[in-house]
């Protein structure tokens, strides 16, 4: 089926009030596909700003994290309701920077995955494993483990996007080739057609993450399972554009 095109711009821990208003002024300003899906992802405090500068249709807002409470005592945490007052429509979730250096663990995401779309935020359900498990030939068993946790817990996949980013990929300027990727995405839409029926995981978009960039990201471009990428250090920069038209 067809699936509509995700490109979502993870800025991480980057930006300034003057950088991220030039990059949604570069996106306002750029020839975006009726067909393509686009959400930019500021560090927090820039949420509002990037939601009121955007013009185009096409490019919505998401966070990087959030908790799954919606208030309390909880320093430093952001709350899905407050991403989404401050006009966030999606969420990061699970990205292996959130995994790695903040521990968060495969039922905290799953918790905050299920907490997000009961507020009616998109996830952006990050899953991908680490050079060490790919040497040791476990990245479908890590891929399985990480999608289970969220499977207990979430039974409608509507509102999910799903971004495999192998770690070994991330920054490191070393993208998997677009052959493995689309073996390992449709391991993930079999993995999920076993547990919600074909008809639900043929409509979920799984991204590739993991140094995608302007020129790489059209070598994808004929892998069927691919349905878009999940962009970090490129979604900063003007070859960002590149990447969003790279399907058309
Ligand atoms: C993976 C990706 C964005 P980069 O983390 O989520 O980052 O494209 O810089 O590898």
């Amino acid at each position: 089926m067809a699936r509509t095109f995700f490109i979502g711009g993870n800025f991480k821990l980057n930006g300034s009030k003057q950088s991220i208003t030039e990059i949604v002024d570069r996106l306002n300003d750029a020839s975006i596909p009726q067909n393509v899906e686009v959400v930019i992802c500021p560090p927090a405090p820039y949420l509002g700003l990037a939601a009121s500068l955007v013009k185009k249709s096409q490019v919505t807002v998401g966070a990087q994290n959030a908790y799954l409470k919606g208030s309390g005592a909880y320093t430093g945490e952001n709350s899905v309701e407050q991403i989404k007052d401050v006009g966030a429509k999606w969420v990061i979730l699970g990205h292996s920077e959130r995994r790695t250096y903040f521990h968060e663990d495969d039922k905290l995401v799953a918790e905050k995955t299920k907490y997000a779309l009961d507020q009616g935020v998109g996830v952006i359900l990050c899953i991908g494993e680490t050079l060490e498990e790919k040497k040791a030939g476990v990245t479908l068993k890590v891929v399985d483990t990480q999608l289970t946790a969220v499977l207990d817990q979430v039974k409608d996949w509507s509102n999910v996007v799903v971004a495999y980013e192998p770690v070994w990929a991330i920054g490191t300027g070393l993208a998997a080739t677009p052959e493995d990727a689309q073996e390992i995405h449709a391991h993930i839409r079999k993995f999920l057609a076993e547990k919600l029926g074909a008809g639900v995981a043929d409509k979920i978009r799984i991204l590739y993450g993991g140094s995608a960039n302007g020129k790489n990201a059209v070598t994808f471009k004929d892998k069927p399972d691919v349905d878009g990428f999940l962009v970090g250090g490129a979604s900063l920069k003007p070859e960002f554009v590149d990447i969003i038209n790279s399907r058309n």
